[in-house]
This record gives structure tokens, sequence and C-alpha cells, in this order.
């Protein structure tokens, strides 16, 4: 009967790929643009790498533009990563380019799965796993179990490295330094809180902040202004890719040696 083959059809090809995924080389939390670029160069590095998060359509901040003026900017340096991409892009003022943020978010999505990363939506990541001080992988539960608050344990999936895409909440390192006597990496040893706009400093210092923050624990985008203090910027998105174009040649080097 047709009815069945549609369920089983969906059953068994969706287990079959979290059953895949369950050792990682990258456990990538959140899927906004730094997290989705930095799986699709982890994947074409021919990484294993799955990407987790939490809403039903992954893309974090980037399908709206500003105040839903679907439209973003890029600055020249992130140009050639829009160009891996093969996202339409229009010049505008002074190395300044403007892409479409629905085409653009999409198009992130779409190569990044097809250079082999898989991306599970609906995903909450809601703690790591740490193996002798060493983050080593992410406990997952699905989003509508913990928004109703129901008493339902979540799974585990191991990985060599995590990297904490989470945007402004930046909650992987929220979630570390959470635990006895952890410090991260920063000024303070715990998430300092990202500073108010000023948009050249802080796309210089997003992609400078994006590095190993705690053993096994990596950060990029939003999270890592959030988790070192250094200031948001707003809908100008060359830094968020730069970023996981950054963390993904990190891992790369660690991992390939
Ligand atoms: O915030 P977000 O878009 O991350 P980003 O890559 O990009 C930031 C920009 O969009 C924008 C900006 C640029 O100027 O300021 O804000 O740093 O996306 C973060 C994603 O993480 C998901 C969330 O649903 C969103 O799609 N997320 C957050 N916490 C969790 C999570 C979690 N615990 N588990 C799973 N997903």
């Amino acid at each position: 009967m047709i009815e069945t083959q549609v369920s089983k059809g969906i059953i068994s090809t969706y287990f079959d790929k979290l059953q895949k995924n369950l050792d990682l080389d990258v456990a990538i939390v959140g899927g906004g643009p730094s997290g989705i670029v930095a799986a699709y160069y982890l994947a074409k590095a021919g990484l294993k790498v799955a990407q987790f998060d939490r809403k039903l359509s992954p893309g974090g901040g980037m399908w709206g533009g500003a105040m839903m003026f679907n439209q973003i900017v890029i600055q020249e340096e992130a140009l050639h990563i829009v160009k891996d991409f093969d996202i339409n892009y229009v010049p505008f003022e002074d190395g300044l380019y403007t892409i479409d943020s629905v085409e653009s978010t999409s198009a992130l999505l779409y190569h990044a799965v097809h250079a082999g990363a898989t991306i599970f939506n609906c995903y909450s990541v809601e703690d790591v796993v740490f193996k002798d001080n060493v983050v080593s992988g992410v406990v997952v539960n699905w989003t509508p179990v913990l928004r109703e608050g129901l008493h339902v344990d979540p799974l585990n999936i191991m990985a060599k490295c995590v990297i904490d895409g989470t945007g402004h909440d930046s909650e992987m390192c929220k979630v570390v330094a959470s635990k006895n006597g952890i410090r991260l990496d920063t000024a303070t040893g715990g998430v300092i809180g990202e500073r108010s706009l000023d948009v050249v400093e802080g796309e210089r210092m997003v992609v400078e902040g994006t590095r190993e923050i705690y053993p096994g624990l990596y950060v990029c985008g939003m999270a890592s202004s959030a988790v070192a203090g250094t200031p948001r910027m707003g809908p100008i998105f060359g830094g968020m890719m730069l970023s996981g174009k950054k963390v993904a040649d990190l891992i790369i080097e660690k991992l390939k040696k």
C-alpha cells in the first residue's frame, strides 16, 4: 500500500541518517550563517559534520535582512565566500555589496547539504558531553519536548569538535561555563556578553574571536562576539561568513594532522 510505503520510506531513511551521525568529526550547534558556512567547508574537506538547529527552518538571523527588508550587505573581503556559494551579488558603494537574504540563506543551506553535511532541524542542544575535561559531543532533544517542559530524556551524539554557533545567546559557552570549576578562554573565564553596535570593530573582532574557547569547544559568529564581549554589527554579514570559514579552517587543520 502506498500509504504504508510513504511512512516506511520516511522512517527508515530518517533513522539511517540519524544512526550515521551518532559519531561525528564535528557537531555544529546552531544553523545561523556562520555555522552553515562552517558546515560547508568542513564537509568539503571530507569531515563528518552534522548541524543542529532548534527551529523548523535553519538559517538563523539571515532570512529577514534588517527589519524584514530582505537584503543583506557584505564587504569585499567576504566576496570569495559569496562566490563559493553561487550567490548573486550587486556592487553598492565603497567595497560593499548587497545580496538577497532569502536567496543567500537558501544557497548556504543547499550547498552545505550537497557538500555532505547533515542538517537536523527541530533539535535543541541542551548540554555537551564531557570526557576527561574535553567537550566531546552534544546532548540533544526535540525542541517541542523542551518547550512543553516534558520530562523526556535526551540522546547523546559524540563529536571530536563541537562548534557553538548559537548566535547572540552563545548557549554552549554558557552551558560549559556554568559547570563547577570551568574557565573559558576569555578575560573573565565566563561569557562576557556582547557590546553595543560598532560595525567596523564588530566585523573585525568577530573573526579575530573565532577560536577554540575550551578544549573541544569552538565559537563562531555572534557567539564569539557574545563570549568575548565584542561589539554587535547589525545586518552586515561578511564577518559571519569569514568567521564560519575560519572555524572550519581551524578544525580542518587540527583533525587532519
Ligand atoms: O543568530 P544566528 O543567525 O547565528 P550567527 O551565525 O549569525 C548571526 C546573524 O544572523 C545576526 C548578526 C549578524 O550581524 O548579528 O544575528 O552567529 O543563528 C543561531 C541559530 O542557532 C540556533 C537558533 O535557532 C538560530 O537558528 N540555536 C540557538 N541555540 C540553540 C540553537 C540550541 N541550544 N540548540 C540548537 N539550535
